[in-house]
């Protein structure tokens, strides 16, 4: 089990099970696709810890990198630009989200909207 902690300073944790916690640049491009994997998946308490767009500092750094990447994979996913991801759209672009899509699709309708993907409604797409 892996997860992660964004602290006061906007570093990001990440923590592994046996309780070493890693920091820095190197594994940033990992931490952000686990931070954007672990978010969609509601592992994280996100509307308390994910920081606002507009906050300066590191952790609006970090908000902001991890949006640009969420928004990234949302936009490659959307084949259809109807700005929602349909179960066939998810099961191309993310296999591994397809098990748990029920689990995403919040309100039922049978598409991905931005703020399901993303796990949160914090951070506008655009
Ligand atoms: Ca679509
Ligand atoms: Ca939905």
């Amino acid at each position: 089990m892996t997860y992660l902690t964004w602290l006061e300073d906007g570093v990001v944790v990440k923590h592994s099970s046996n309780g070493n916690a890693a920091l820095g640049e190197r594994a940033m491009k990992r931490i952000v696709a686990a931070a954007v994997l672990l978010a969609a998946a509601g592992a994280l308490p996100a509307q308390t810890i994910v920081p606002t767009l507009d906050q300066p500092g590191r952790k609006g750094d970090m908000a902001r990198l991890v949006q640009q990447k969420a928004k990234e994979k949302f936009d490659t996913a959307d084949r259809d630009k109807d700005g929602k991801l349909s179960q066939e759209e998810v099961a191309a672009a993310f296999p591994y989200m397809t098990e748990h899509f029920a689990k995403y699709d919040k309100d039922g309708d049978g598409f991905l909207s931005w703020e399901e993907f993303l796990g949160h409604n914090r951070w506008k797409k655009d």
